[in-house]
């Protein structure tokens, strides 16, 4: 351990550097003057009676990779807009588009992990070496889920994440509903039961998280109740690692639609949690399936996604604003969900306010502060101060407290996986949201929000309730 950097500052490093702004990326290396568009990348979505394979062989451009699944497509590279311009003449071509980057939530992950497992990992890091996994080297780390396995009994105490406790969990039992995290990679994690792994970063197959968010993300859906660690919505639930967001947390719609093929190709998942934003343009509020009137590829692809009965929980967003500006938020076919500061784990807004605290955002059972809101939102779940799975690269305790609507929407996901698994996989995500998100239990359960008591005006998610 004497090699590590203080625990603060390893901590922090990469993520607060990405966080202040002070770092910035693209996938592919470089970006063009606008900062929403990957230069010279095309998503051209194909008629569903083209080939994608075929069809690419008598284009301009190279190709990046095809789709079939979520949607019928190619991503080219290397394409100028001429050259765009000219592919809406061919008799295949249903829609040409740039590719646009997508970013991940703004959150903060710059609060103190759990002291209460601090000494436990210390111990686990002080016996791997190779924990100490570079800030500067973020691609090349090496070690593998099947190194961490044998390490799980050395870590000893579970705690109870608020969060947890504040959706009326945790569950005991099996849950076998799996869910796929698309993000920026998840793990390794020994209190993770990750079940398959896949890149949709261009010429980078390593599926390991480098940034620490995907692996928050899973570890609040699903981690396991094994005795060590924290517990998740869905305790053990398995998990699908899809990384399409790069270690600074950017991807491509191209990423995320390769995403979304693998999970749709391989029917691995009925369940999926993302938390990203992209620039918006008018075509993503045009409604699905409509060649004539096409919306985006981002908006059909997840389309397809829900229609292949896959249900899908989005972060609201951490701007304070209006979800409806915002995309795949504003997509009327998933699930969106905002922040709920809670400091207690119970409601009633009992807990002292904790705005001055690092983890402050509002008084008790309040709408996050800068959680996006407005009449489009879906419902609320805990995402203040949120313990959770990290990556031992960037946190020697293995965990840390995350804050952001990010946090938010895996409680959703665990919450749909334990659905699932009492209704039924036929259940459909439209039938899904309906249940979240108007739970049986009255309105006098409520709690107060903004400061006032009185019922929320969004539903809250609740385990009991739905
Ligand atoms: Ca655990």
């Amino acid at each position: 351990m004497a090699s590590f950097l203080p625990a603060r500052l390893a901590v922090c490093l990469l993520p607060c550097l990405l966080g202040s702004g002070l770092v910035s990326a693209s996938i592919g290396g470089s970006r063009g003057s606008h900062p929403h568009i990957v230069p010279n990348q095309w998503v051209v979505l194909l008629k569903s009676e083209a080939d994608p394979q075929e069809w690419q062989a008598s284009s301009a451009g190279d190709t990046v990779r095809y789709h079939s699944d979520a949607v019928n497509a190619v991503t080219l590279s290397n394409l100028t807009q001429g050259q765009a311009d000219q592919l809406w003449e061919d008799p295949m071509v249903q829609h040409v588009e740039p590719d646009r980057t997508i970013r991940l939530t703004r959150s903060d992950p710059c609060e103190s992990a759990s002291p209460s497992l601090t000494a436990a990992y210390t111990q686990l890091a002080d016996l791997v070496p190779d924990l100490e996994l570079a800030a500067e080297q973020p691609h090349h780390s090496g070690r593998s889920l099947a190194q961490m396995s044998p390490l799980q009994p050395m870590i000893s105490g579970q705690t109870v994440p608020t969060g947890i406790q504040r959706v009326n969990g945790p569950l005991k039992g099996m849950f076998l509903q799996p869910i796929a995290i698309l993000d920026t990679g998840v793990g390794p994690h020994p209190d993770l039961n990750v079940v398959s792994e896949h890149s949709c970063i261009d010429g980078k197959p390593l599926t390991t998280d480098q940034n620490g968010h995907g692996t928050h993300v899973a570890g609040i859906a699903a981690a396991s109740d094994n005795g060590y660690g924290v517990i998740g919505v869905a305790p053990g639930a398995p998990i699908h690692n899809v990384k399409i967001l790069d270690f600074t947390g950017v991807g491509t719609v191209s990423s995320l639609i390769c995403g979304l093929d693998y999970v749709v190709a391989n029917n691995l998942a009925g369940i999926i949690t993302m938390s990203f934003e992209a620039a918006p343009t008018p075509a993503d509020a045009l409604p699905c399936d409509n060649p004539s009137n096409p919306t985006t590829a981002m908006h059909q692809a997840i389309c397809n996604a829900v229609n292949a009965g896959v249900i899908i929980t989005v972060a609201a967003g951490n701007e304070g604003d209006d979800v409806a500006n915002h995309v795949p938020a504003a997509y009327p076919e998933i699930i969106s969900v905002g922040s709920l500061a809670d400091y207690d784990g119970l409601p009633g807004g009992l807990a002292q306010d904790l705005s001055t605290a690092r983890c402050g955002s509002g008084p008790d059972d309040s709408l996050a502060a800068n959680s996006n809101h407005g009449s489009s939102l879906s419902m609320l779940a805990p995402g203040i101060c949120i313990n959770s799975t990290y990556i031992i690269d960037q946190s020697p305790t293995g965990y840390m407290v995350m804050s952001g609507t990010s946090m938010a929407a895996p409680h959703v996901a665990g919450a749909a996986a334990v659905l699932r698994q009492q209704q039924g996989v036929s259940l459909t995500p439209a039938a899904a949201k309906q249940l979240l998100t108007h739970p049986t239990c009255s309105p006098s359960a409520y709690q107060t929000l903004f400061g006032s008591p009185g019922p929320s005006p969004f539903p809250i998610l609740d385990l009991h309730c739905i």
